[in-house]
């Protein structure tokens, strides 16, 4: 039996759990730009930095990735993740992370405009692989007081940044021990590519959370690589929940997968 059985996330997230609260401690959002020597120009990320953050101590990092039809300003916009995670925080429910909204669109313009499925964008979904590990990472690591190593670096997503998440987390990790899909996109590799050695991958994930809502079509890409994972015993955390593919589905993903990383 290789999926995780996990008393905590047999529910959904608690009423208020997204209320915004008075009286508690709150972490900052702010945006920054990057420079991109894949796409060759300057780019945005959202960061949300943690109540109390100091530069005296190391952060562990959380990279939250849009869906296809978002930006770096997706999760902020819909989800209000910072509202989320200042509750968890004042209930001491959180190991202190920085977490970092990219756009994962990697290509000159980045917005999301036009027809989302064109080729070009959705190989820009896959640059943004070179993106994440040579130029943003980097400027992390050299302008926030950051943990470097595997185990302090967690990449979840919703949808084609589920399926983003997946492939860049399970192709790399030497740089990830912490790994979510929300929802996985048909971007999601195949198992069989995706897991090419159960062991390695066994031995060296700290989480390997899928999720996804039971009215969600796209439901068929988290259950062939959940059948894969538990046929090869890849232990894993497997959370069907109600909901379809929305944002009610996704905050509670964040709810339950922040509580679960940097422990
Ligand atoms: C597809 C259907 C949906 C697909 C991607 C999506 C790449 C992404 C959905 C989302 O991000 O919400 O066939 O192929």
């Amino acid at each position: 039996m290789s999926s995780i059985d996990h008393d905590s996330i047999r529910h959904t997230a608690p009423p208020g759990f997204d209320q915004y609260r008075e009286d508690i401690s709150r972490g900052q959002i702010e945006t920054v730009e990057y420079f991109s020597t894949t796409v060759g120009s300057k780019r945005k990320a959202m960061i949300y930095i943690p109540p109390g953050y100091s530069e005296d101590q190391r952060y562990n990092v959380l990279y939250l990735l849009h869906g296809i039809g978002g930006d770096e300003a997706e999760w902020y916009n819909h989800a209000g993740p910072q509202v989320i995670l200042d509750n968890l925080y004042a209930e001491r429910k959180l190991a202190p992370m920085i977490v970092v909204l990219p756009n994962g669109r990697a290509m000159a313009n980045d917005r999301a405009e036009g027809n989302l499925f064109d080729a070009n964008k959705l190989k820009a979904f896959e640059d943004f692989e070179s993106d994440l590990l040579h130029d943003l990472i980097p400027y992390m690591e050299s302008n926030y007081s950051v943990l470097i190593g595997r185990e302090n670096r967690a990449l979840a997503g919703l949808s084609m940044g589920g399926g983003q998440s997946l492939n860049i987390g399970l192709g790399n990790l030497d740089r990830f021990a912490w790994i979510g899909g929300f929802s996985s996109a048909p971007n999601t590799k195949e198992p069989e590519l995706l897991v090419p050695n159960p062991e390695e991958a066994s031995a060296k994930l700290r989480l390997l959370w899928l999720s996804c809502g039971l009215l969600d079509n796209l439901k068929y890409v988290s259950d062939r690589t959940h059948s894969y994972l538990e046929l090869n015993n890849v232990p894993h955390i497997w959370y069907e929940e109600s909901g379809g593919h929305d944002w009610p589905v996704w905050k509670n993903d964040l709810y339950h997968f922040s509580q679960l990383i940097f422990r």
